[in-house]
């Protein structure tokens, strides 16, 4: 055997454990077996044997929407001043007239790097094609490539200044598609009319139908409760049959939707199987900007959507550029401030806001038998130092251990603060709550 982990706790999707603790078996990069551990069992000689000791075991974290061809740009060539998505627009338009293929793939690399680190190993991208030169599409499409034998990265073909309020917007988004990209991007609110972002998503349909892609629109991003294109993209999943292979980014007007629009909308987008990715970090910065009080969250309806059946997935959308200066693309980070964002504060939602950077987000890049634990699937996994996915999400643990195709890619040490109470010998702090542990060792395990 390549790997043995004993005695770890397995997460099966959905934020929920297996009861009992699994020993996983790896060989040639895959997950060869998965047995329930027995602890006096001696363990199989293996290349590297690993003793979990109750730590979760899960599938990587997956990002379902990152922009890596803007991060790290925050302040060149000058700050977002206002702190609105139209500035930032304005800010990156200025800037991207001075991009080269070495400084986006320098820039994307570098923050590839800090995910991997903390177990993000699938990656959803959105690269701007708004420019003739297509120079960050093609840098990306080559990190795309560098970075295969650990990382697996998804390129959204996504058009920041308008597909038909854009000169050649159209014919920038089919050359994006023919130079490579993964996925179709749209952006109607943008657009300078109702109608051209009607005609964009049209078009975005087709594009991705006739080159047999996806489809990832960045869809309502505004406070305007008038801006209803998720109604047109969900109709339009419906009716060309991409259903579950199309996402509604950000459509964060629905946050000010009414509730007899809301519930009927809420309907269409169960029909349609269609994916939403909120992005609590960009959003919460982003909306409410043109607000006196009472302000507006400006999020999308996330716990209304759950409880219907749609697939929600949260997303990090920034590192460190016009839109959102801070970050460091840690998924436990955007979960919580989701959990918060989305008030999904109940024990089963925090665990479901786990579930939303690991396998709700896999849906959303429709990774199937490329992603989860399971027999013969890609033996990359995550060993967390928690005892479920609450634990997770509230002590913002780093994995222990990041396993790409049975490689050990990343290690955290453990890194617990020394604290030397009055009166008491020093003692290592790690929030692990151990007083009266039992009710909740339980908690959010289910
Ligand atoms: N562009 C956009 O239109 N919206 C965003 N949230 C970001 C870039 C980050
Ligand atoms: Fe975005």
């Amino acid at each position: 055997m390549q790997m043995i982990v004993r005695g770890a706790r397995l997460h099966t999707g959905d934020g929920r454990c297996a009861p009992d603790l699994v020993e996983v078996r790896v060989e040639a990069g895959r997950i060869a077996r998965i047995l329930s551990y027995d602890a006096g069992a001696p363990p199989q000689p293996a290349g590297t044997v690993v003793e979990a000791h109750g730590a979760l075991l899960t599938a990587p974290f997956v990002e379902p929407h990152i922009h890596l061809d803007t991060a790290l740009t925050a302040g060149e060539p000058r700050w977002n001043t206002s702190g609105t998505l139209w500035e930032g627009i304005a800010c990156w338009s200025e800037r991207k007239r001075s991009l080269t293929r070495e400084d986006v793939v320098g820039r994307a690399t570098e923050v590839l790097r800090w995910q991997a680190a903390q177990g993000v190993l699938h990656v959803r991208t959105h690269c701007d094609v708004t420019d003739p030169s297509l120079v960050a599409l093609d840098a990306l499409a080559e990190v795309r490539d560098r970075v295969r034998e650990v990382m697996d990265l998804q390129i959204v073909a996504f058009p920041q200044e308008g597909i038909e309020s854009f000169p050649d917007g159209r014919r920038l988004m089919a050359e994006a598609v023919r130079r490579g990209a993964d996925v179709v991007g749209a952006i109607p609110h943008f657009e300078d009319t109702r109608e051209d972002g009607v005609a964009s998503l049209h078009f975005a349909f087709e594009l991705a139908e006739r080159a047999g892609l996806r489809l990832d629109a960045h869809c309502d991003e505004i406070d305007d409760e008038q801006s209803r294109f998720v109604e047109v993209l969900a109709a339009l999943a419906l009716r060309s049959g991409l259903g579950e292979r199309a996402t509604a980014s950000h459509t964060t007007a629905m946050g000010s939707y009414n509730g007899a629009y809301s519930y009927k909308l809420a309907r269409l987008l169960s029909r349609s199987g269609i994916n939403l990715v909120c992005n609590p970090f960009a959003n919460l910065g982003l909306q409410g900007r043109f607000d006196g009080y009472p302000k507006r969250r400006g999020l999308t309806q996330v716990r209304e959507l759950l409880a219907a059946g749609v697939n929600v997935a949260f997303g990090h959308d920034d590192v460190m550029d016009p839109w959102n200066a801070l970050g460091t693309g840690n998924p436990l980070q955007t979960a919580l401030t989701g959990v918060y964002a989305a008030h999904l504060t109940g024990t089963r939602e925090v665990a479901a806001a786990f579930s939303m950077v690991t396998d709700r987000a896999a849906r959303v890049l429709g990774l199937g038998d490329a992603y989860g634990i399971e027999e013969g699937r890609p033996a990359s996994f995550l060993l967390l130092p928690a005892d479920s996915p609450f634990d997770a999400v509230r002590r913002q643990v780093r994995p222990r251990y990041v396993v790409s195709h049975g490689r050990v890619v990343a290690e955290n040490p453990p890194a617990p603060a020394l604290l030397t109470w009055p009166g008491e010998p020093a003692e290592q702090v790690d929030f692990v709550r151990r007083r009266d542990p039992a009710p909740w060792r339980e908690l959010g395990r289910g």
